[in-house]
């Protein structure tokens, strides 16, 4: 916490931050209340600490940000509980500093590194993101991060990576929804190398222009806009780069209802629900939902990637 009130208010400039002032202003309210400081993860990292100020981030449809109480207490984190307010209730037990996380397999030249190291080796930028759950509800959330495709060219993929395993933490005492089985512990994801590659897919530092709260998946996880929410893992401790397509926590668990691509597709309903509408997090309970876009609205950037393939079987 005290760190955080460190930081100069230089930083927390709208204009150096945030392209719409008046939900800035709105959001700030917050930033600056004494509990949402407490929200976000207090750690030694030197250079988290002190995030520097950001180029002006993209916001596809200047969207409305989710305040930053809603992105703090309605989470899907099961290694805390399963239910939306478990992550904040219980993530704080976790001890995030020291942290290392190690990017090896299929490589030339693997790493092992700490948060501190990563982002002095590679700038961060903000990149303001849908966030959409394969439940229904989406939420806008300004990220800081790095792009995936800097550190991956970092450690330089051999022939044979065709594909990248993420690997979060798995550290029962701290994470006590891992004393249920209810997943097979620890969470894993994989991506297609070329995914994982796409300069859109980021590695999440911070949200807000401050250090990520640990509900969020402190100290870095993953961001991959226009696939489902559970793509975007947490508390990453290990990247593998692997010849052939990782089996998920979500695809060991439920391989109907959970695939390996799970991009955002408001044609492809899940096996119990339409995926073409949503809940924007944040708005009135009456209000309409909103329609979901092909790829979470990312169609333009990413569509490429699965010409030719068939949407349905593929899911
Ligand atoms: N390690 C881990 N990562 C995870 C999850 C999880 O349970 N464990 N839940 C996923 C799901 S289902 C969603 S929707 C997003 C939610 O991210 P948020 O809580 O930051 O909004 O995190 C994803 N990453
Ligand atoms: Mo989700």
């Amino acid at each position: 916490m005290t760190n955080i009130k460190k930081i100069p208010a230089s930083e927390i400039t709208p204009e150096h931050i945030y392209n719409d002032r008046r939900n800035f202003i709105k959001n700030l309210g917050l930033i600056l209340s004494s509990s949402a400081l407490s929200t976000f993860a207090n750690t030694s990292f030197g250079a988290l600490n002190s995030l520097p100020s950001f180029a002006q981030a993209k916001n596809h449809g200047n969207e409305k940000l989710t305040s930053l109480k809603d992105i703090t207490s309605y989470n899907n984190y099961y290694e805390f509980g399963t239910s939306k307010s478990d992550p904040h209730d219980h993530a704080d037990l976790l001890k995030i500093d020291p942290w290392s996380i190690s990017i090896e397999g299929s490589v030339a030249k693997p790493l092992k590194l700490d948060v501190d190291e990563l982002i002095k080796l590679i700038p961060i930028e903000e990149r303001i993101y849908r966030l959409r759950c394969v439940e229904g509800w989406s939420m806008v959330i300004p990220w800081v991060g790095i792009p995936l495709n800097s550190l991956l060219k970092k450690v330089s993929p051999t022939g044979n990576a065709k594909y990248v395993e993420f690997v979060s933490l798995k550290r029962p005492s701290e994470m006590i929804g891992q004393k249920d089985d209810m997943l097979d512990w620890p969470y894993t994801e994989g991506l297609r190398l070329d995914e994982a590659m796409h300069p859109l897919t980021i590695l999440a530092v911070g949200l807000y222009g401050k250090v990520l709260p640990k509900q969020n998946g402190a100290p870095i996880r993953l961001v991959v806009p226009w696939k489902y929410g559970f793509k975007s893992i947490k508390a990453i401790t290990k990247i593998r780069l692997v010849e052939k397509m990782p089996v998920s926590t979500w695809m060991k668990a439920n391989s109907k209802e959970y695939g390996f691509y799970a991009n955002v597709n408001p044609e492809v309903d899940h096996p119990r629900w339409s995926q073409a509408t949503e809940r924007r997090i944040g708005e009135s309970l009456l209000a309409p939902r909103l329609k979901t876009e092909m790829f979470n609205g990312y169609q333009k950037e990413v569509a490429h990637l699965y010409q030719g393939m068939d949407l349905n079987r593929y899911f």
